[in-house]
């Protein structure tokens, strides 16, 4: 059965009801309105697009289908992704439910990754954990139009002319006939599909692997999807059998000044100032390294290799590449990060900051997840809570406060 949200299928079912228009896609989080600035750049966009071989007929039925989102205009504007630590980040990206799905999805589609395998030299447990990242395995695809996403990032984004060219690019996947105005649906900013591809990046490593004609990374099979994932990490470099990096040990005189993802050295080299494996032994050799130190104040290191830096490709972010490369980790059958990370800005733990959810859970409040990362629902159950005991409210957790749950 195809997946559809309930948000989605009541959507559907208002517009049959009401005999609107036919369905086209929509999210009711990222509603279309109308937007008199728009619809004038819409018109002068249509010249340039035309120029670059966008015909009359694709450019019609592109914009009848298509409006303005301002959600998407406020999601561009409130990334809060950029703030989280690596250890919230991971507690995120490398969940318990990530791995374990993860490891059900690698045995699940285990031929299908066996013949992308063998096709783009990518490794099955490196496919499945970009698939993982990127959509939860095909879960979280994403429902907001994709040109009406685009177009409005384009008309007053902060990236105008970055987006003009991903819309340029979709115009051209429509025009190509690989999907419809209607499926072709992903998250706010333009990326698409179980791997999430921007427009341009379909472009040039898109693929369509059993040959049926279209290159379909939006449907529910991710046969397209992965195949155009791993030969996007092989056009980029990727070595068949080395690790993306290892968790090591450092040793306490390490001189910070030599860490950084340009300072390669060999293994023996590293080996020679000390660096160990995180569980304290003889280094392997993958080839030329560098040390990375994510957080300032401690917390776990890493040996990076080439493919570290074949990963930054599809997100540049150190956090992004540590939390792929540890989830394929994970999803191979290796074991969590043996370092702990430093207490946090209260000085709390993950295991105390998971505590702290928790009791806040049992006593009613609604902290989210309890997934050890505090955001503003935690902070304002420890205020309700504060509140509750005639403390002083600020809503900030500390020791003391998980003391005084106990
Ligand atoms: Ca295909």
């Amino acid at each position: 059965m195809m997946y559809l949200s309930r948000r989605a299928l009541l959507a559907g079912l208002s517009a049959a009801i009401l005999g609107a228009a036919p369905l086209r896609a929509s999210d009711p989080l990222f509603p279309v309105v109308p937007d008199q600035g728009y619809a004038t750049w819409v018109r002068r966009f249509r010249d340039r697009a035309a120029q670059k071989g966008i015909s009359d007929a694709t450019l019609n039925t592109a914009f009848a289908g298509s409006g303005f989102i301002p959600a998407v205009i406020e999601k561009d504007r409130n990334q809060f992704e950029l703030s989280l630590t690596l250890e919230d980040y991971l507690a995120i990206t490398v969940s318990d439910a990530r791995v374990k799905a993860g490891r059900a999805a690698l045995q699940k589609h285990r031929k299908l990754l066996a013949a992308i395998e063998q096709a783009y030299g990518v490794e099955p447990h490196i496919t499945t954990a970009v698939w993982g990242i990127e959509s939860f395995y095909g879960t979280k695809r994403g429902t907001v139009p994709t040109i009406s996403a685009l177009s409005t990032l384009a008309y007053e984004g902060r990236r105008a002319a970055f987006f003009e060219a991903q819309l340029i690019a979709a115009l051209k996947i429509l025009q190509r006939g690989d999907v419809s105005l209607a499926n072709m649906v992903g998250g706010w900013a333009g990326a698409m599909g179980h791997t999430q591809f921007i427009p341009t990046t379909y472009a040039a490593f898109a693929v369509d692997f059993r040959g049926d004609g279209r290159r379909d990374i939006w449907s529910n099979d991710p046969t397209d999807g992965l195949a155009s994932a791993a030969h996007y990490l092989s056009q980029s470099g990727w070595s068949y059998g080395q690790p993306w990096g290892v968790e090591v040990q450092l040793p306490r005189t390490f001189n910070r000044a030599l860490a950084g993802n340009l300072r390669r050295r060999s293994t023996a080299e590293w080996a020679k100032l000390g660096v160990r494996t995180a569980g304290g032994g003889r280094l392997t050799d993958h080839g030329p390294g560098s040390t990375i130190l994510p957080e300032a104040g401690g917390g776990p290191a890493f040996l990076v290799f080439g493919n570290y830096t074949v990963m930054t490709r599809y997100n540049a972010a150190q956090s992004y590449v540590i939390g792929l490369g540890h989830l394929s980790d994970r999803i191979k059958g290796g074991d969590r990060l043996k370092t702990p990370f430093p207490p946090d800005q209260y000085g709390l733990r993950q295991v105390d900051r998971v505590a702290l959810q928790k009791r806040l859970t049992r006593m009613g409040y609604d902290v989210g997840s309890t997934d050890g990362v505090i955001g503003p629902k935690t902070r304002a159950a420890v205020a309700g809570f504060q509140t509750s005991r005639g403390l002083p409210v600020d809503g900030k957790p500390s020791l003391e406060i998980l003391g005084l749950m106990r």
